[in-house]
């Protein structure tokens, strides 16, 4: 059976990566495919979205770049909350340049994202050096890499060959990088039909993901849950402003992550009992 009609706990055994086991497990365990993605410019803000949301979610999606008063204990504060509503941290960094110097973003500045965030990612843009860039400093610390094989964005330049490209590096280094962010399952893309591993299984984590709305009027577009996970067989629905909204009200936030993370999931198991 393909990845689509296996359940989350029997791909989990398919995977030798540490972050992808870890993210399936969690799954899983919490009966969630939902991930709250958190773009908030205070640090007082986002940790309460991440507690209010945290018990419904699989994964927290960040984008520290953005906190205007980051510092560094944030991130401890954020891995104290990982442990208490058991989710995976995914900093989305959208790393794009040579080797050398996404290895230095990843593990040192600021941020030394390597050093908490069990998932990050990257555009293929550079060519494959850069997932050579990353995995020599995140393989040997377990985590995983995404790569941007599509994008939610409305005129997005990764389609076609581009997305192809994608999957093709990704199978030269299964060892590192676990799946995609993108829009529709990518098992057996851009490879001969004999030529795709057996055993091929991505994750793939879709952003764009909303059920009040279509679009955001900067390019977003939104599709559902369900026809994110049934007809497109993703496996983890990103959603942000759809979950945390304008007013940052914890109990409001709960109830939308807990209607989006019902969801997610009814998806899920429609899709596994097909
Ligand atoms: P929202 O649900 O509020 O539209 O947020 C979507 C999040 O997913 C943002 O953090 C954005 O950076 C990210 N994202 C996206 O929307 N589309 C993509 O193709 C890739 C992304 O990482």
């Amino acid at each position: 059976t393909s990845p689509y009609h296996q359940t989350y706990a029997e791909r989990a055994l398919n995977h030798e990566n540490p972050a992808a086991k870890l993210l399936l497990e969690t799954m899983e365990r919490k009966k969630s495919n939902l991930a709250v993605s958190v773009d908030v410019t205070r640090s007082e803000d986002f940790l309460a979205i991440v507690d209010a949301a945290g018990p419904y979610v699989c994964l927290v999606k960040t984008h520290v770049d953005v906190l205007e008063d980051f510092d560094y204990s944030l991130v401890e504060r954020l891995q104290e909350l990982s442990k208490r509503h058991d989710f995976v941290i995914f900093e989305d960094r959208k790393f794009a340049d040579i080797g050398n110097t996404v290895a230095l973003q990843y593990s040192s500045g600021v941020y030394k994202i390597a050093n908490w965030s069990h998932i990050t990612n990257a555009h293929p843009v550079p060519g494959s050096s850069i997932v050579k860039g990353l995995s020599s400093v995140g393989l040997p610390l377990g985590r995983g890499l995404l790569l941007l094989a599509e994008m939610s964005t409305k005129g997005s330049l990764a389609t076609g060959s581009y997305t192809e490209e994608a999957v093709r590096m990704a199978r030269a280094h299964r060892d590192f990088v676990i799946g995609f962010i993108a829009q529709r399952r990518m098992d057996g893309i851009g490879a001969a039909p004999d030529e795709a591993p057996e055993d091929e299984d991505f994750l793939i984590l879709t952003p764009g993901v909303g059920l009040e709305s279509k679009g955001d009027g900067m390019g977003q577009q939104y599709r559902t849950p369900r026809e994110v996970v049934l007809d497109s067989g993703c496996d983890v629905i990103i959603v942000g402003r759809g979950i945390y909204g304008s007013e940052f009200q914890p109990d409001t936030i709960a109830a939308r992550a807990e209607r989006y993370m019902a969801e997610g999931w009814a998806a899920y198991v429609e899709r596994t009992s097909s």
